[in-house]
């Protein structure tokens, strides 16, 4: 049977598509941890990392995936800690985490730096770490327990588009309450497409009927409602992946437009480790009293500045001095939201 294709908007996706089952008990937590933050007076970030899936099926064993290893969220939601945040870190299940992302398992596993000892007269062997392992992993051992006894990172896991979607308006609301000391950092890659439950086979689609051709709708533009809806006064930061270079500054001017938030990161796909491009609005000239301000052509409204890192690793170099892009993406924007925060005490 033939389904046209349905235009939904985020008051209808929410309508229409069912919450994951565990939103409440979610909700619930992050509830708390943003009061706990409030009251401890901190600014608190809401970091979205790595891929969403797509399922095919409703018993689902195929789904299309979306690129992210997570390396992005993970990273900056260390140096969003490092400068005083709160960290509401909101990652699809078994992508890389902060601190644990040190030791990923196809990196840097760490069975391979542990030995086994036994000494002399003990029977019961030791385990230790390889001396050259020590320092790198002391280093991220006592911040990661640091923040632990800080409580001030949690943790949220989404798998499918709409785990994501759900997740992220419900987090937005909770976060809301804390205005202008709230950051909305959606560094996940978020698939454009997705087959609404009503139109998804049930069982495993099976191959005997020859080729497989699926429709999809398009996933509502959530970022308008995150803006005008959902966060008040939240200074928010999305990111831009193009792997066509020229696609880059025109399509983040483009969701600038649209969706009128804060400012958008580009990023080109084989570049994104050692280059990224800040693109927002200029700010607005002082008029004198009563003079209307005039309509500025696209072109004159953005300002781009590019953030560029050397891309050249000298071999040796232990991991924890590898300079990371993440470090001055998020000392920038910690910059911006501190500016933003002061603008709305002014006003
Ligand atoms: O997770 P990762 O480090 O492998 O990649 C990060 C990224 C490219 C997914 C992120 O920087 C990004 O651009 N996210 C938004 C993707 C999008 O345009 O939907």
């Amino acid at each position: 049977m033939h389904m046209e294709p349905t235009s939904f908007s985020a008051e209808s996706y929410f309508e229409t598509q069912p919450p994951p089952p565990t939103l409440e008990h979610d909700v619930e937590q992050v509830r708390e941890f943003v009061q706990r933050q409030a009251k401890e007076r901190r600014n608190v970030v809401l970091v979205t990392s790595g891929g969403t899936t797509v399922p095919l099926e409703l018993n689902v064993v195929r789904f299309l995936d979306n690129f992210s290893a997570g390396t992005r969220g993970a990273t900056s939601a260390e140096y969003f800690l490092k400068a005083g945040y709160a960290v509401i870190f909101m990652h699809r299940q078994f992508s890389l985490q902060p601190f644990s992302r040190h030791y990923s398992h196809s990196t840097n596993p760490f069975l391979d730096f542990l030995e086994i000892e036994t000494l002399k007269g003990q029977s019961t062997p030791r385990i230790s770490v390889t001396q050259d392992k020590r320092e790198d992993l002391l280093e991220v051992l006592t911040v990661y327990k640091a923040v632990h006894a800080a409580g001030t990172l949690h943790t949220l896991t989404f798998v499918t588009v709409n785990d994501y979607l759900w997740l992220l308006r419900a987090v937005s609301q909770e976060l809301s309450v804390l205005r202008r000391k709230a950051m909305y950092y959606l560094a996940a890659a978020v698939s454009d497409f997705f087959l609404p439950r009503q139109k998804m086979s049930v069982h495993k689609i099976q191959s005997g009927k020859g080729n497989l051709s699926i429709e999809m709708d398009q996933v509502p533009k959530i970022l308008k409602s995150m803006v005008d809806e959902w966060t008040r006064d939240g200074y928010i930061v999305s990111f831009k992946l193009e792997t066509d270079p020229d696609l880059l500054i025109p399509k983040a001017r483009a969701a600038l437009e649209r969706y009128g938030h804060q400012v958008v990161i580009g990023n080109d796909l084989h570049r994104r480790k050692f280059e990224v491009v800040f693109v927002s609005r200029k700010p607005l000239p002082a008029l004198p009293p009563g003079a209307e301000p005039v309509p500025d052509a696209l072109e004159s409204t953005f300002v781009e500045s590019w953030l560029r890192i050397d891309s050249t690793v000298a071999t040796g170099v232990p991991a924890s001095q590898v300079k990371e892009i993440e470090e001055d993406i998020v000392a920038e924007l910690v910059r911006k939201h501190a500016a933003w925060v002061h603008a709305g005490q002014q006003a």
